[in-house]
């Protein structure tokens, strides 16, 4: 485990446990003020079944690694698939450079629902997969790279179901669904030097150049592996250091609904993850629903950054605690 210098004092009193993707939030910090939310809204089902096709869909064009033909497919279908929800979709084309210099050319996908309103929130997730599945026990398969199921997949396809409702019924307000590429090109595990801003090329892309200049929203959700079956989601320390009030709003809606299995009103590390770009870049309070546990091996979910992140370990119980979740959140927001 390797443990990053802390560079902020005040930090070292809000964050006790750190992990080896740990960082030091030192953006300005944002006023974290929700009102609380409204229980009597109308809030479409979210369909858990559409979540998981939305993932088989991604998986079958193998692992979306940019540069390769898959990537660029899977980007299209994205695309069009988006633009069956909303006119309002633009890909962001880039060629962003990896920190072992490699460009790669990359896509954030963006769908914006009542793009004229001021009141916004914006819902994101990484639909990149990782070039090297360095996690895995059998030292053979450490350059393959990772079918992304569930690192990848999950939340793009809970994100997909989402604008497939909101498509059917106004949520009311604004809502912005960002796909950020290139989150998992992360230095290999065992390249020498590892360096933490290697990880989330494409947020940090967004952050500094947003679709529409001078974008803001009243908060962000970002999914990160919201598939696994018996997945906890921990109150994770960036999203607790920069949005204590959206996590507590939404674990609240959560228990509420029933899901208090899923999300535990337990705080653990700090992590390095597309939120914390969005946090420090763009100042927008940014949570991380992440299936993160300190007392698991990894941390993650068993086959995190392997051969065998595949379907196999998709629950359709999981997509839809966070998906109904997550709607019920975006509905009582306005
Ligand atoms: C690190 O592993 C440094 N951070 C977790 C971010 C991540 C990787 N999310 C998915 N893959
Ligand atoms: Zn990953």
């Amino acid at each position: 485990m390797k443990h990053n210098i802390i560079k902020t004092p005040v930090l070292l009193l809000l964050l006790i446990a750190f992990t080896s993707c740990n960082n030091r939030p030192s953006g300005e910090k944002p006023a974290d003020t929700e009102k609380q939310t409204k229980p009597e809204v109308f809030v479409p089902g979210f369909n858990a079944d559409s979540a998981f096709y939305y993932i088989e869909k991604q998986v079958a064009f193998g692992p979306r690694v940019p540069n390769t033909a898959a990537h660029k497919a899977c980007a299209a279908w994205l695309e069009n698939t988006l633009k069956r929800f909303t006119k309002n979709v633009v890909v962001q084309q880039t060629r962003l450079k990896a920190s072992d210099g490699t460009l790669l050319d990359s896509r954030n996908i963006i769908a914006s629902f009542n793009p004229e309103d001021k009141s916004r929130i914006l819902l994101c997730a990484h639909w990149d997969s990782r070039p090297w599945a360095d996690h895995d026990p059998d030292p053979a398969n450490r350059r393959k790279p990772v079918p992304a199921a569930n690192d990848g997949g999950s939340g793009v396809g809970v994100l997909l179901e989402i604008a497939r409702q909101m498509s059917q019924h106004n949520p009311g307000l604004g809502v912005d669904i960002v796909l950020f590429d290139a989150e998992d090109y992360g230095d290999h595990e065992e390249s020498e030097g590892t360096t933490q801003d290697s990880w989330g090329l494409g947020s940090q892309y967004w952050s500094r150049n947003p679709h529409v200049p001078g974008y803001s929203a009243r908060f962000g959700i970002l999914l990160d592996m919201v598939g696994a079956g018996g997945a906890t989601f921990t109150m994770e320390g960036t999203s607790m250091y920069y949005a204590p009030e959206i996590m507590r709003r939404v674990w609240d809606v959560a228990h509420r609904l029933g899901y208090e299995e899923f999300f535990l009103r337990r705080q653990t590390g700090a992590l390095t993850d597309d939120h914390l770009y969005v946090n420090e870049i763009t100042g927008i309070p940014t949570i991380d629903i992440i299936d993160y546990n300190p007392d698991r091996e990894k941390g993650f979910f068993d086959y995190w950054h392997t051969v065998k992140d595949d379907m196999s370990n998709i629950s359709k119980t999981t997509l839809h605690a966070v998906g109904h979740t997550v709607l019920t959140v975006v509905y009582e927001s306005v």
